[in-house]
Formats: C-alpha cells, structure tokens, sequence
C-alpha cells in the first residue's frame, strides 16, 4: 500500500473546491491519514519546490502557494501515487483531459488548483516534509469492501 501527498492550492481553497476535489478522492476508495488547512511558510514552499529553483517561474510559484491558506493531505491506496495522478491531470490545464480535477476546474498553468506526487520517492518525501508530526492510523472496516 502507497500514500501519496496531496495539496489543494490557495486559488482551490479560494474557489471553495476543497470539498469536490476531496470527494473524487475519498469516493474512490483511498484512505485519508492527514487533512491540514494551514498557511504555508516561504521557506517550506521553496524547499517543496526545490526540484523548480532553477525555472523562470520559481519565485511566482512560491508566490502562489504562500497566497492563501492551502489543504495538505494524504491519501493510502493501491498505487495511489500514479492514480491520483491520473484523476489530477496534466499539469497544463489546457492539455488536461475533462474530467480531470485540472482539466474540469482549472484553466492556466499558473492556478492549477492542486499538487499530487510524481513518484513514490517523491510522496515519501513531501509526507515527511508536510507531516513531519506523522500520519494518523485509519483502518476502516470498509476496507474489506474496496480491496479484495
Ligand atoms: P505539482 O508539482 O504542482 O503537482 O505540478 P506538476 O508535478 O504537475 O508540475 P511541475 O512541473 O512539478 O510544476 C510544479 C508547478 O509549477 C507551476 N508551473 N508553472 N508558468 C509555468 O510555466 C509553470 N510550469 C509549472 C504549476 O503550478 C505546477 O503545478
């Protein structure tokens, strides 16, 4: 079993899809061990996106995510990093297929509502950087009616 880190960023808080964009989620059977509403620290969005210090964008992206409270989350699952991934979509919403979180709310790159990890190694890491205090044991009976 996978968890993966996901964020609602501050214009999804604003446009008040935290609670759509949860419900894909959760509807689909992944596990909640961590749900935060907090505001976000420059130091802690730099070294999120430290992989991007070295892109044009990266002091507009900081921006962005330090503009508003943003929802940290993760998410257990069966290959739940690549899945959510896929119910995310492409990071440019214009190339993100309807249906998609992006592709349905979002329209330019620069406000693309939500961040998901791109590798198991990735999730592994954001967790630690995003729940440092650690996740929260969730072992719901209905488990048994999601996975075989
Ligand atoms: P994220 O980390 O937010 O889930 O996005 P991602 O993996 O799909 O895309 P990545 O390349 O890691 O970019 C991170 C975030 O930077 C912003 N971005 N802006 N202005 C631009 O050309 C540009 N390119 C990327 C987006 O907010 C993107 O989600």
């Amino acid at each position: 079993m996978e968890t993966t880190y996901i964020m609602i960023k501050p214009d999804g808080v604003q446009r008040n899809l935290v609670a759509p964009i949860l419900e894909r989620f959760l509807a689909k059977g992944y596990i909640l061990r961590g749900l935060k509403f907090m505001n976000v620290s420059k130091s802690l969005a730099e070294t999120h996106y430290s992989d991007l210090s070295a892109k044009p964008f990266f002091g507009a992206l900081v921006d962005y995510i330090i503009s508003g409270p943003v929802v940290a989350i993760a998410l257990e699952g069966k290959d739940v990093v690549a899945q959510a991934r896929k119910l995310i979509g492409a990071t440019n919403p214009l190339a993100s297929a309807p249906g998609t979180i992006r592709g349905d709310y979002s329209i330019e790159i620069g406000r693309n509502v939500i961040h998901g990890s791109d590798s198991v190694e990735n999730a592994t890491k954001e967790l630690a950087l995003w729940f440092s205090e650690g996740l929260v044991d969730n072992n719901p009976v209905l488990r048994s009616q999601i996975y075989e």
